[in-house]
């Protein structure tokens, strides 16, 4: 049987290889990727992402597990943590310890954890490709962990349908998350470790940040809108958890009720063909390339002697002639 198969009929050995396969970017591994693309699309994807040390471990733990308590209609779910600034933080070790600890052994749940490498946008597309896999491979939910709020969490949380965003008190600033424009991306907005002093603050912080960015939610209450909800929760304790997953399941209903998912999906799709076309695009001009020609022309830029529009338009038209 080939990789492919053996991941379609559920081999959890035959998917970790084939998600090394896929982070190393092999040929193999995009053969097979290819031949399982046609089974993804019924996951649902969850990003969970903020600051360093917030909590997000614990919560996604804490998640899996409250999910995967449902009884026989529990939905089965994998995880994938991406640390592309700080592969060894102590945080996201010990948080995947408590993991290992608390999920091993139930065959409902698989866990990953991406080695961090080479460029941002690198790490962006290899964990793209990996949730792509565990869509096919049957997983009903799919958790992206990213830690912080940089482009490539932006990118990450693109590919998710529903993004969680988590604060906790007392990281000197109570509305950091704000700050870094990671507001927008939000469809959950979780303070974690509500047990410590500052937690109202805040909750507080968030919620009144949350109506200046969404100041139409206040006409338009129950319409078409959706409002990210402000949740309090205790990772360690598990409490608040429920509620993360009632909102989770709220929120699907919610892309899937007003046509945003459909709507989503089709701007996801679009922007990576985008991508890989200007990357194919332009691997293949380069290559056609007289060897220095294309050098040649950025130090002539950079000489002032031409200017970009006027580079870009002599090199296609060498082409086109040669
Ligand atoms: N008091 C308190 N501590 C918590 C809570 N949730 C998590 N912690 C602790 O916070 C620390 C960091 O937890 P992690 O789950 O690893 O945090 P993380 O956000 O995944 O960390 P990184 O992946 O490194 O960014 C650990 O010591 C946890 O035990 C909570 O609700 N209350
Ligand atoms: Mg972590």
């Amino acid at each position: 049987m080939s990789l492919a198969e053996r991941v379609l009929n559920g081999e959890r050995l035959a998917l970790a290889r084939l998600l090394t396969l896929i982070e190393n970017e092999t040929p193999e591994g995009l053969e097979a990727l290819a031949a399982i693309y046609s089974h993804t699309g019924r996951a649902h994807r969850v990003g969970v992402t903020g600051a360093p040390g917030t909590g997000k471990s614990t919560l996604v733990n804490q998640l899996a597990l409250h999910l995967r308590r449902a009884g026989d209609e529990a939905p089965t779910v994998a995880i994938v943590a991406v640390d592309p600034s700080s592969p060894f933080s102590g945080g996201a070790i010990l948080g995947d310890r408590i993991r290992m600890r608390d999920l091993a052994g139930d065959r409902g749940v698989f866990i990953r954890s991406m080695a961090s490498r080479g460029a941002l946008g690198g790490v962006a597309r290899a964990t793209a490709a990996i949730v792509e896999a565990l869509d096919a491979a049957g997983f009903d939910i799919i958790i992206i962990e990213t830690v912080g709020a940089g482009q490539a969490e932006v990118d990450i949380a693109r590919t998710a349908h529903t993004t969680v965003v988590v604060d906790a008190p007392g990281l000197g600033d109570d509305v950091q998350a704000i700050k870094a424009g990671i507001l927008e991306i939000a469809d959950v907005l979780v303070v974690n470790k509500s047990d410590l002093p500052g937690a109202e603050n805040t909750l507080r912080a968030l919620r009144s940040a949350l109506r200046l960015a969404h100041p139409q939610a206040r006409e338009e209450e129950g319409e078409a809108v959706w409002v990210p909800p402000v949740l309090a929760t205790v990772a360690t304790r598990g409490e608040g958890i429920g509620e993360l997953a009632a909102a989770i399941g709220k929120h699907r209903s919610h892309l899937l009720g007003s046509g945003q998912m459909a709507a989503r999906e089709e701007a996801r799709v679009r922007s990576e063909l985008e991508a890989l076309l200007r990357e194919h695009l332009m691997r293949r001009f380069l290559s056609a390339q007289p060897d220095g020609r294309f050098d040649a022309v950025v130090q002539k830029v950079l000489a002032r002697e031409l200017a970009p529009t006027e580079a870009i338009r002599r090199l296609l038209e060498e082409q086109d002639e040669g």
